[in-house]
Protein backbone atom coordinates (compact mmCIF):
# COMPACT_ATOMS: atom_id res chain seq x y z
CA UNK A 1 0.00 0.00 0.00
CA UNK A 2 0.90 3.72 -0.67
CA UNK A 3 0.00 5.85 1.66
CA UNK A 4 -1.03 9.73 0.55
CA UNK A 5 2.57 10.68 2.52
CA UNK A 6 4.38 8.75 -0.95
CA UNK A 7 5.77 5.93 1.84
CA UNK A 8 5.62 2.16 0.07
CA UNK A 9 5.09 -0.03 3.04
CA UNK A 10 5.75 -3.67 2.86
CA UNK A 11 2.43 -5.82 2.68
CA UNK A 12 4.25 -8.77 4.34
CA UNK A 13 6.78 -9.35 6.78
CA UNK A 14 10.37 -11.50 5.93
CA UNK A 15 8.21 -14.68 5.64
CA UNK A 16 9.60 -18.43 6.18
CA UNK A 17 9.33 -20.12 2.66
CA UNK A 18 7.14 -23.31 3.24
CA UNK A 19 9.04 -26.37 3.33
CA UNK A 20 9.93 -28.23 0.60
CA UNK A 21 6.98 -30.96 -0.77
CA UNK A 22 8.06 -33.95 -0.34
CA UNK A 23 6.56 -37.85 -0.66
CA UNK A 24 5.92 -40.00 -3.65
CA UNK A 25 3.40 -39.28 -6.72
CA UNK A 26 -0.06 -40.65 -6.43
CA UNK A 27 -1.50 -42.89 -9.48
CA UNK A 28 -4.51 -41.60 -11.02
CA UNK A 29 -7.67 -41.69 -8.57
CA UNK A 30 -9.53 -39.34 -10.62
CA UNK A 31 -9.77 -35.78 -11.45
CA UNK A 32 -11.31 -32.89 -9.04
CA UNK A 33 -10.94 -29.16 -8.68
CA UNK A 34 -12.13 -27.50 -5.38
CA UNK A 35 -13.12 -24.56 -4.55
CA UNK A 36 -11.63 -23.20 -1.28
CA UNK A 37 -13.86 -20.13 0.66
CA UNK A 38 -11.38 -18.38 3.02
CA UNK A 39 -12.69 -15.17 5.31
CA UNK A 40 -9.05 -13.29 5.22
CA UNK A 41 -7.04 -11.43 2.64
CA UNK A 42 -4.60 -12.72 -0.19
CA UNK A 43 -1.66 -11.20 2.16
CA UNK A 44 -2.78 -13.38 5.79
CA UNK A 45 -0.84 -16.42 6.91
CA UNK A 46 -4.53 -18.21 6.22
CA UNK A 47 -4.23 -17.55 2.78
CA UNK A 48 -0.61 -18.12 2.17
CA UNK A 49 -0.62 -21.12 3.95
CA UNK A 50 -3.66 -22.41 2.23
CA UNK A 51 -1.35 -21.76 -1.19
CA UNK A 52 0.97 -23.97 -0.10
CA UNK A 53 -1.94 -26.53 0.96
CA UNK A 54 -3.02 -26.75 -3.03
CA UNK A 55 0.60 -26.81 -4.06
CA UNK A 56 0.99 -30.16 -2.08
CA UNK A 57 -2.00 -31.66 -3.72
CA UNK A 58 -1.20 -30.35 -6.52
CA UNK A 59 2.09 -31.57 -7.18
CA UNK A 60 1.74 -35.22 -5.38
CA UNK A 61 -1.47 -36.04 -7.84
CA UNK A 62 0.44 -34.42 -10.89
CA UNK A 63 -2.32 -31.75 -10.74
CA UNK A 64 -5.34 -34.38 -10.92
CA UNK A 65 -6.51 -32.04 -7.67
CA UNK A 66 -6.68 -28.29 -8.38
CA UNK A 67 -7.76 -26.20 -5.30
CA UNK A 68 -9.02 -22.62 -6.24
CA UNK A 69 -8.78 -20.47 -3.27
CA UNK A 70 -11.34 -17.15 -2.94
CA UNK A 71 -10.18 -15.43 -0.26
CA UNK A 72 -11.87 -11.86 1.72
CA UNK A 73 -14.85 -13.50 2.40
CA UNK A 74 -15.97 -13.34 -1.10
CA UNK A 75 -18.26 -16.71 -1.06
CA UNK A 76 -19.47 -15.75 2.36
CA UNK A 77 -18.53 -15.48 5.80
CA UNK A 78 -17.82 -18.32 8.01
CA UNK A 79 -21.30 -19.25 9.25
CA UNK A 80 -22.35 -18.86 5.53
CA UNK A 81 -19.35 -21.24 4.26
CA UNK A 82 -19.66 -23.99 6.65
CA UNK A 83 -23.50 -24.06 5.79
CA UNK A 84 -22.68 -24.61 2.07
CA UNK A 85 -19.89 -27.26 3.18
CA UNK A 86 -22.86 -29.03 4.57
CA UNK A 87 -25.20 -29.22 1.40
CA UNK A 88 -21.67 -29.33 -0.56
CA UNK A 89 -22.00 -26.33 -2.60
CA UNK A 90 -18.60 -25.47 -1.65
CA UNK A 91 -15.21 -27.97 -1.12
CA UNK A 92 -13.29 -26.36 1.84
CA UNK A 93 -13.09 -23.55 3.95
CA UNK A 94 -11.30 -22.30 6.90
CA UNK A 95 -13.60 -20.62 9.82
CA UNK A 96 -12.42 -19.52 13.48
CA UNK A 97 -13.60 -22.12 16.05
CA UNK A 98 -15.84 -19.38 17.29
CA UNK A 99 -18.88 -19.76 14.59
CA UNK A 100 -18.32 -23.61 14.80
CA UNK A 101 -19.20 -24.03 18.52
CA UNK A 102 -22.97 -24.11 16.89
CA UNK A 103 -21.67 -27.57 15.60
CA UNK A 104 -19.04 -29.08 17.96
CA UNK A 105 -20.45 -27.37 21.62
CA UNK A 106 -16.91 -28.00 23.12
CA UNK A 107 -14.89 -26.26 20.63
CA UNK A 108 -16.50 -23.26 22.95
CA UNK A 109 -13.51 -24.02 25.50
CA UNK A 110 -11.52 -22.12 23.23
CA UNK A 111 -13.64 -18.65 23.36
CA UNK A 112 -12.84 -18.97 27.74
CA UNK A 113 -10.90 -15.67 28.29
CA UNK A 114 -6.52 -15.84 29.11
CA UNK A 115 -7.42 -19.80 29.24
CA UNK A 116 -4.10 -20.58 26.93
CA UNK A 117 -1.12 -18.09 28.08
CA UNK A 118 1.40 -18.65 25.86
CA UNK A 119 1.38 -19.95 21.98
CA UNK A 120 2.90 -22.97 23.13
CA UNK A 121 0.54 -24.16 25.14
CA UNK A 122 -1.85 -23.36 22.47
CA UNK A 123 0.14 -25.48 20.15
CA UNK A 124 0.26 -28.32 22.68
CA UNK A 125 -3.78 -27.81 22.58
CA UNK A 126 -4.19 -28.09 19.57
CA UNK A 127 -2.41 -31.04 18.89
CA UNK A 128 -4.10 -32.72 22.22
CA UNK A 129 -5.94 -35.57 21.62
CA UNK A 130 -8.94 -33.66 23.85
CA UNK A 131 -8.54 -31.12 20.65
CA UNK A 132 -8.82 -34.61 17.91
CA UNK A 133 -11.74 -35.43 19.54
CA UNK A 134 -13.39 -32.05 19.13
CA UNK A 135 -12.35 -32.43 15.14
CA UNK A 136 -13.58 -35.79 15.30
CA UNK A 137 -17.09 -34.71 16.51
CA UNK A 138 -18.50 -33.11 13.35
CA UNK A 139 -18.79 -36.57 11.78
CA UNK A 140 -22.70 -36.44 11.10
CA UNK A 141 -22.85 -32.93 10.43
CA UNK A 142 -22.01 -32.75 6.68
CA UNK A 143 -18.41 -31.16 7.74
CA UNK A 144 -15.43 -33.18 7.54
CA UNK A 145 -12.57 -31.08 9.98
CA UNK A 146 -9.51 -31.57 8.87
CA UNK A 147 -7.12 -29.49 11.57
CA UNK A 148 -6.47 -26.81 13.79
CA UNK A 149 -4.49 -24.16 13.39
CA UNK A 150 -4.34 -20.50 14.26
CA UNK A 151 -6.15 -17.73 14.14
CA UNK A 152 -3.82 -16.16 16.92
CA UNK A 153 -4.43 -13.91 19.70
CA UNK A 154 -7.07 -11.05 20.08
CA UNK A 155 -6.49 -7.57 20.67
CA UNK A 156 -8.85 -4.71 20.82
CA UNK A 157 -9.03 -1.79 18.58
CA UNK A 158 -11.64 0.94 18.40
CA UNK A 159 -11.91 4.62 16.71
CA UNK A 160 -13.53 6.37 20.51
CA UNK A 161 -10.23 5.99 22.85
CA UNK A 162 -7.21 4.77 24.42
CA UNK A 163 -8.17 1.41 26.60
CA UNK A 164 -5.88 0.37 29.17
CA UNK A 165 -8.35 -0.60 31.81
CA UNK A 166 -11.46 -2.76 31.75
CA UNK A 167 -13.15 0.99 33.20
CA UNK A 168 -11.92 2.54 29.50
CA UNK A 169 -14.05 -0.06 27.80
CA UNK A 170 -17.14 0.44 29.66
CA UNK A 171 -17.06 3.92 29.97
CA UNK A 172 -17.08 6.08 33.05
CA UNK A 173 -18.48 9.88 32.17
CA UNK A 174 -19.11 8.53 28.50
CA UNK A 175 -21.08 4.94 27.09
CA UNK A 176 -19.64 1.66 26.58
CA UNK A 177 -17.73 1.27 23.64
CA UNK A 178 -20.14 -0.60 21.23
CA UNK A 179 -17.67 -3.87 20.10
CA UNK A 180 -18.30 -6.28 16.91
CA UNK A 181 -17.97 -9.74 18.40
CA UNK A 182 -17.63 -13.02 16.56
CA UNK A 183 -20.97 -14.78 16.80
CA UNK A 184 -20.40 -16.69 19.51
CA UNK A 185 -22.16 -16.76 23.23
CA UNK A 186 -19.25 -16.16 25.17
CA UNK A 187 -17.59 -13.82 23.06
CA UNK A 188 -21.23 -11.73 23.68
CA UNK A 189 -20.71 -12.79 27.30
CA UNK A 190 -17.16 -11.48 27.78
CA UNK A 191 -18.01 -7.59 26.48
CA UNK A 192 -21.05 -7.79 27.87
CA UNK A 193 -19.55 -8.54 31.43
CA UNK A 194 -16.85 -5.85 30.29
CA UNK A 195 -19.47 -3.23 30.34
CA UNK A 196 -19.17 -3.10 26.52
CA UNK A 197 -22.29 -2.55 23.98
CA UNK A 198 -21.53 -5.81 22.05
CA UNK A 199 -22.93 -6.75 18.58
CA UNK A 200 -22.17 -9.95 17.01
CA UNK A 201 -21.83 -9.55 12.86
CA UNK A 202 -20.30 -11.57 10.08
CA UNK A 203 -16.31 -10.85 9.78
CA UNK A 204 -17.24 -9.58 5.85
CA UNK A 205 -19.85 -6.62 6.83
CA UNK A 206 -16.75 -5.49 9.63
CA UNK A 207 -14.80 -3.01 7.64
CA UNK A 208 -17.50 -1.13 6.32
CA UNK A 209 -19.76 -1.07 9.67
CA UNK A 210 -16.58 0.71 11.57
CA UNK A 211 -15.81 3.19 8.78
CA UNK A 212 -19.73 4.19 8.95
CA UNK A 213 -19.63 4.21 12.93
CA UNK A 214 -21.91 1.28 13.55
CA UNK A 215 -19.47 0.38 15.73
CA UNK A 216 -17.15 1.24 17.21
CA UNK A 217 -14.14 -1.40 17.69
CA UNK A 218 -13.80 -4.79 17.45
CA UNK A 219 -10.95 -7.47 18.65
CA UNK A 220 -8.69 -9.86 16.19
CA UNK A 221 -4.98 -10.48 16.21
CA UNK A 222 -2.34 -7.66 14.35
CA UNK A 223 -2.36 -9.53 11.79
CA UNK A 224 -5.52 -9.27 10.54
CA UNK A 225 -6.14 -5.77 11.71
CA UNK A 226 -3.44 -5.00 8.76
CA UNK A 227 -4.24 -7.29 6.38
CA UNK A 228 -7.44 -6.16 6.42
CA UNK A 229 -7.11 -2.69 6.37
CA UNK A 230 -8.98 -2.18 9.70
CA UNK A 231 -6.24 0.21 10.81
CA UNK A 232 -7.94 2.57 8.24
CA UNK A 233 -10.74 2.97 10.49
CA UNK A 234 -9.27 2.35 13.53
CA UNK A 235 -7.08 4.54 15.48
CA UNK A 236 -6.38 2.96 18.93
CA UNK A 237 -4.96 -0.39 20.00
CA UNK A 238 -4.30 -2.13 23.03
CA UNK A 239 -2.74 -5.56 23.40
CA UNK A 240 -5.43 -7.19 25.54
CA UNK A 241 -4.67 -10.66 24.03
CA UNK A 242 -7.59 -12.00 25.78
CA UNK A 243 -8.27 -14.98 23.55
CA UNK A 244 -6.62 -17.33 21.42
CA UNK A 245 -8.77 -18.38 18.52
CA UNK A 246 -7.78 -21.37 16.25
CA UNK A 247 -9.03 -21.63 12.49
CA UNK A 248 -9.97 -25.53 11.75
CA UNK A 249 -9.51 -26.25 7.96
CA UNK A 250 -12.91 -27.89 6.66
CA UNK A 251 -13.97 -30.32 3.64
CA UNK A 252 -17.55 -30.52 2.55
CA UNK A 253 -18.42 -34.47 3.68
CA UNK A 254 -19.66 -34.62 0.35
CA UNK A 255 -16.81 -33.78 -1.67
CA UNK A 256 -14.63 -35.96 1.07
CA UNK A 257 -16.83 -39.12 0.13
CA UNK A 258 -15.84 -38.64 -3.40
CA UNK A 259 -12.33 -38.62 -2.58
CA UNK A 260 -9.99 -42.21 -3.46
CA UNK A 261 -9.21 -43.30 0.08
CA UNK A 262 -5.52 -42.77 -1.38
CA UNK A 263 -6.63 -38.93 -1.63
CA UNK A 264 -8.34 -38.83 1.50
CA UNK A 265 -4.94 -39.90 3.01
CA UNK A 266 -3.15 -36.91 1.05
CA UNK A 267 -5.80 -34.31 1.76
CA UNK A 268 -4.97 -34.79 5.55
CA UNK A 269 -1.65 -35.03 5.36
CA UNK A 270 -1.60 -31.61 3.42
CA UNK A 271 -3.70 -30.50 5.99
CA UNK A 272 -1.26 -31.08 8.91
CA UNK A 273 2.01 -29.79 6.68
CA UNK A 274 -0.25 -26.40 5.70
CA UNK A 275 -1.31 -25.85 9.27
CA UNK A 276 2.16 -26.35 10.78
CA UNK A 277 3.30 -23.79 8.08
CA UNK A 278 0.47 -21.29 9.03
CA UNK A 279 1.18 -21.22 12.93
CA UNK A 280 5.01 -20.68 11.57
CA UNK A 281 3.51 -17.66 9.27
CA UNK A 282 1.19 -16.32 11.62
CA UNK A 283 3.86 -16.44 14.60
CA UNK A 284 6.12 -14.20 12.08
CA UNK A 285 3.58 -12.16 11.45
CA UNK A 286 2.49 -11.08 14.92
CA UNK A 287 4.99 -8.57 16.41
CA UNK A 288 5.86 -7.09 12.89
CA UNK A 289 2.20 -6.52 12.25
CA UNK A 290 2.02 -5.02 15.41
CA UNK A 291 4.44 -2.50 14.84
CA UNK A 292 3.65 -1.85 11.09
CA UNK A 293 0.33 -0.84 12.29
CA UNK A 294 2.15 1.73 15.10
CA UNK A 295 4.06 3.26 11.86
CA UNK A 296 0.79 3.29 9.79
CA UNK A 297 -0.49 5.73 12.64
CA UNK A 298 -2.43 3.78 15.20
CA UNK A 299 -1.59 4.08 18.62
CA UNK A 300 -1.01 0.86 20.63
CA UNK A 301 -1.45 0.42 24.43
CA UNK A 302 0.73 -2.68 25.93
CA UNK A 303 -0.63 -3.65 28.89
CA UNK A 304 1.69 -4.49 31.55
CA UNK A 305 1.07 -7.32 34.48
CA UNK A 306 -1.03 -5.16 36.78
CA UNK A 307 -2.95 -3.94 33.58
CA UNK A 308 -3.82 -7.37 32.25
CA UNK A 309 -4.86 -8.70 35.41
CA UNK A 310 -7.78 -6.03 35.96
CA UNK A 311 -8.95 -7.47 32.88
CA UNK A 312 -8.48 -11.27 33.24
CA UNK A 313 -10.29 -10.32 36.80
CA UNK A 314 -12.92 -8.33 35.43
CA UNK A 315 -13.78 -11.41 33.30
CA UNK A 316 -14.09 -13.42 35.62
CA UNK A 317 -17.85 -14.10 35.94
CA UNK A 318 -17.70 -15.46 32.57
CA UNK A 319 -16.33 -18.69 34.04
CA UNK A 320 -18.77 -18.66 36.58
CA UNK A 321 -21.44 -18.36 33.88
CA UNK A 322 -19.89 -20.95 30.75
CA UNK A 323 -17.67 -23.61 32.97
CA UNK A 324 -20.58 -25.50 33.24
CA UNK A 325 -22.17 -25.51 30.40
CA UNK A 326 -18.73 -26.17 28.44
CA UNK A 327 -18.02 -28.66 30.90
CA UNK A 328 -16.13 -28.56 33.83
CA UNK A 329 -13.40 -31.81 33.17
CA UNK A 330 -13.18 -30.02 29.73
CA UNK A 331 -11.80 -27.13 30.91
CA UNK A 332 -9.69 -28.77 33.51
CA UNK A 333 -8.63 -31.76 30.53
CA UNK A 334 -7.07 -28.45 28.78
CA UNK A 335 -5.67 -26.99 32.18
CA UNK A 336 -3.45 -29.81 32.62
CA UNK A 337 -2.23 -29.71 28.88
CA UNK A 338 -1.17 -26.04 29.97
CA UNK A 339 -0.06 -26.82 32.86
CA UNK A 340 2.49 -29.41 31.40
CA UNK A 341 3.80 -26.30 28.57
CA UNK A 342 4.62 -24.09 31.29
C1 LIG B 1 -12.36 -14.81 9.14
C2 LIG B 1 -12.75 -14.92 10.60
C3 LIG B 1 -11.87 -14.03 11.47
C4 LIG B 1 -12.36 -14.05 12.92
C5 LIG B 1 -13.47 -13.02 13.09
O1 LIG B 1 -13.21 -15.59 8.36
O2 LIG B 1 -14.58 -13.27 12.61
O3 LIG B 1 -13.22 -11.99 13.71
O4 LIG B 1 -11.31 -13.76 13.80
O5 LIG B 1 -10.56 -14.45 11.37
O6 LIG B 1 -12.64 -16.28 11.03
Amino acid sequence: ATLSLGIAYAQTPDLSDPPAIEGEVLGDHGSHTLRMGLGLSDTSPQYLSSRYFADILEQRTEGRITVNIFPNSQLGDDVQMMEMLQTGSLDMSYPSSSPATTYVQELAVFDLPFLLPSREAAIAVMQSETAQRMLDAFEGTGIKALTFSENGYRQLTNSARAVESPEDVAGLDVRGLSVRTMENPVHLSIWETLGANPTPMAFGELFSAMEQGVVDGQENPWSTILTSNFYEVQDYGSETRHVYTPFIMMMSQRTWDRLAPEYQELVQEAARQSAEYEIQLSTEYDDWAREQLEERGMQITRLDDDQVAAFQEAVQPVYDRWAPRIGEDLIAEIQSIVDATQ
